[in-house]
């Protein structure tokens, strides 16, 4: 597992340099956003996959970018799977970005689960490594630095409700809005990384990304994003569910496998299982 900490802390660095240079950080009038924003996800998604390639502890990878995934090490007992530049539309309005990375052991699964990471790329770059304990560090002088063990309060003041308000059922806006009639914050950005982040480092709150008219399965993928923010926030102290379902109890059919998720303290996950409960 040091190992591959070590290699996440190297593409960190290499991605973060990939971003700051300006010929592929910004979509170009001419060419459609698209395509530029490719050529940046896919250049983050070699990064990633040339360091694990030297971990031969790694059996196989898979990443969002890729639609199969990629056996590295036929004796490697973890499998990876990979989102390299989560929210890389934002890259263009200069808002922060994310790498998520969910560590397997054996195969990928929600139950094979043995570690999660992510980094974020804003004004810091600081990560977020969860394995027996949730712990943050900052990259300053070209190093990760420890910062602090991260830990969720029960009950939080920030609401990040995701997906296209006009294709929510009815019960999950009487649920949102319920928060704010409470006194919650919106914080919502766009980036899953950044928002997740931002409820973690404050104490707590709920981030949702429903089941929606135009997305009946959810938009995150579970591999990817949905699994490995379920194992930070529930070893951070919340929890992290599909509206009724424990997330990490969940099975997958294909690497790409979408879910509808919760993730927050435990007052208001509890108050999305009230509403979903009676749905
Ligand atoms: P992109 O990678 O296409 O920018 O999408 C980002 C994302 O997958 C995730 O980071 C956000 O939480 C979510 O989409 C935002 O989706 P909505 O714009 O539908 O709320």
């Amino acid at each position: 597992m040091d190992a591959i900490f070590e290699a996440i802390q190297k593409t960190a660095k290499r991605i973060k340099t990939a971003i700051d240079i300006k010929d592929i950080g910004y979509s170009q009038q001419e060419n459609s956003s698209g395509e530029t924003q490719l050529q940046l996800d896919i250049k983050c998604d070699m990064i990633i996959e040339e360091e694990f390639s030297k971990i031969s502890s790694i059996h196989t990878i898979a990443s969002e970018e890729k639609e199969k995934e990629m056996l590295l090490h036929k004796d490697g007992k973890y499998f990876i799977a990979y989102d390299p530049l989560d929210g890389s539309s934002l890259v263009d309005v200069n808002l922060s970005v994310g790498s998520i990375f969910g560590i397997y052991e054996n195969s990928f699964g929600a139950k094979n689960m043995v570690a999660s990471c992510y980094v974020v790329f804003g004004p810091r770059v600081e990560m977020v490594f969860a394995h027996n304990k949730v712990k943050m560090y900052l990259l300053q002088n070209d190093e990760f630095e420890f910062v602090k063990e991260v830990r969720l309060n029960e009950k939080g003041k920030l609401n990040a409700p995701g997906g296209t308000q006009q294709n929510w059922k009815p019960y999950h806006k009487e649920m949102v809005d319920s928060l704010f009639a409470e006194g919650y914050r919106l914080r919502y950005s766009g980036g899953m990384v950044p928002d997740l982040h931002q409820i973690l480092l404050k104490g707590g709150g709920l981030f949702s990304y429903p089941a929606t008219s135009d997305k009946p399965d959810g938009k995150l993928r579970k591999l990817f994003e949905v699994f490995p923010f379920a194992f930070v926030y529930k070893k951070a102290g919340g929890e992290a569910i599909d509206g009724k379902n424990d997330l990490m109890e969940l099975e997958h059919n294909h690497i790409h496998d979408t879910s509808p998720c919760f993730f927050g303290s435990k007052y208001e996950i509890d108050k999305v299982k009230e509403v979903y409960g009676r749905n």
